[in-house]
């Protein structure tokens, strides 16, 4: 397998902390086993838990006001699979990455797989993007793809996703994921109906040639680039659209993608119920889209929404779930903000795995919020470090590769 790394870093790197993390973990053994917690058992989960990068999340980001380009931003799909390759050699839990077309197009996808395969990457969903006109490209976006009044532009737009499903099939992906920026910016533009029954009819083009063993997810989010209306607004409306499709065709929460103080935990256990959850995408948000570094902002919401991950009722589905981070690193170096974000996302996995849930249940049996909520923060307040740092060391990663990334 090739390796990008520097020569030893890593054994360098654990060498330092190796002594103070065997002590370290000694004592959360026994804090585990003091308190009942099954130690063995939540690790296991920690190491089979898997996140997907985003190709576009490895070149520097940027807002329409501007974008501070850093050296070394990747050129090409093929120098984003090596950046990926950085992360997941140091964290171990980041090992699929997630394309986007026609950003991502090559001449060769045989070869793209294989050039991740070098690294021991594979490719996770494939995104479609009909929210952009590409140079020279026929018919524009502009006025919407998948539900444009213009039949030419919709087809473009179906055709593209079809495009996708094919590439994906090379790469051995097994969805894709659809997010239209469709909508209106003035009242009146659009006629909301009518938009959505477009919408419905060109996906359900798309959904035709879906394979079986794949899943379709419709990703939601109340505006930009559409300011006045969105025709796949919230989750309502993604449940109603994956509901008249059919069984493949599952809902994508990305965190971002609601309003101010949205309470999206609840929102996931909605889709749960109505078995319709497919995947996330993981970021930060303040106000609303605004792509912030996962976990950077409200760890304590994302251990919230892993709780309800772990619902009994998504028992079975859990590990099906596709989890991809999707955020923008306008002011950092994207590998140390995934290397970050990944450790996040296994944070508030790991505690949330912490819950002792047969008391959870008790204090709601008994209307008792006070019990409830300082159970949840029993577990929330659990340095879950040093078992993260274990699962690192079991997977050939670096320790606590945070500290790479401090200079
Ligand atoms: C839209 O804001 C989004 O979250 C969708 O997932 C896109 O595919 C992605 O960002 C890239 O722009
Ligand atoms: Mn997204």
């Amino acid at each position: 397998m090739k390796n990008l790394l520097n020569n030893n870093i890593i054994e360098t790197h654990n060498k330092k902390y190796f002594s103070s993390h065997k002590r370290d973990l000694d004592v959360f053994k026994n804090f585990c086993l003091k308190n009942k917690l099954n130690y063995q058992g939540i690790k296991k989960k920690i190491l089979k838990f898997k996140i997907a990068l985003p190709s576009w999340g490895l070149g520097t980001g940027g807002t329409r006001f501007g974008r501070f380009p850093i050296d070394g931003d990747p050129l090409n799909i093929f120098q984003k699979i090596e950046d990926c390759s950085i992360v997941n050699k140091l964290v171990g839990s980041t090992p699929s990455i997630s394309p986007h077309f026609p950003w991502d197009k090559v001449t060769d996808y045989v070869e793209l797989k294989e050039y991740a395969k070098s690294f021991d990457l594979n490719f996770d969903l494939v995104n479609s993007n009909t929210f952009q006109d590409q140079e020279g490209q026929k018919y524009s976006y502009k006025f919407g793809s998948l539900t444009n009044n213009d039949v030419k532009i919709r087809e473009r737009a179906i055709e593209l996703n079809l495009e996708c499903i094919r590439i994906g099939k090379i790469l051995g992906s097994k969805g894709i994921t659809v997010w239209i920026g469709d909508g209106s910016n003035f009242p009146g533009q659009a006629n909301f109906s009518k938009s959505l029954d477009l919408y419905l009819k060109s996906m359900k083009k798309i959904y035709e040639k879906i394979p079986k063993d794949w899943k379709l997810l419709i990703e939601h989010k109340p505006y930009e680039p559409s300011f006045y209306s969105t025709t796949i607004n919230d989750w309502g409306t993604s449940y109603i659209c994956a509901k008249e499709l059919g069984p493949k065709a599952k809902c994508l929460v990305d965190l971002g993608h609601h309003l101010p103080n949205t309470n999206i935990e609840m929102i996931v256990s909605r889709l749960i119920f109505l078995k319709k959850l497919g995947g996330f995408h993981f970021n930060d948000s303040n106000y609303g889209d605004d792509d912030l570094d996962t976990g950077s902002t409200n760890p304590y919401k994302l251990f919230l929404i892993f709780l309800e991950l772990l619902d009994d009722r998504n028992k079975k589905d859990f590990f099906n779930l596709s989890f991809m981070i999707d955020q923008s690193h306008n002011v950092t170096d994207p590998i140390e903000s995934l290397i970050l974000s990944a450790d996040e996302i296994l944070i508030a996995y790991a505690k949330a795995l912490f819950v002792n849930k047969k008391k959870l249940q008790f204090f709601q049996n008994n209307n008792d919020p006070i019990g409830a909520t300082l159970e949840l923060k029993k577990a929330y307040n659990i340095d879950v470090k040093i078992l993260l740092n274990q699962v690192r060391i079991e997977k050939g990663c670096a320790i606590d590769p945070k500290y790479l990334c401090i200079r």
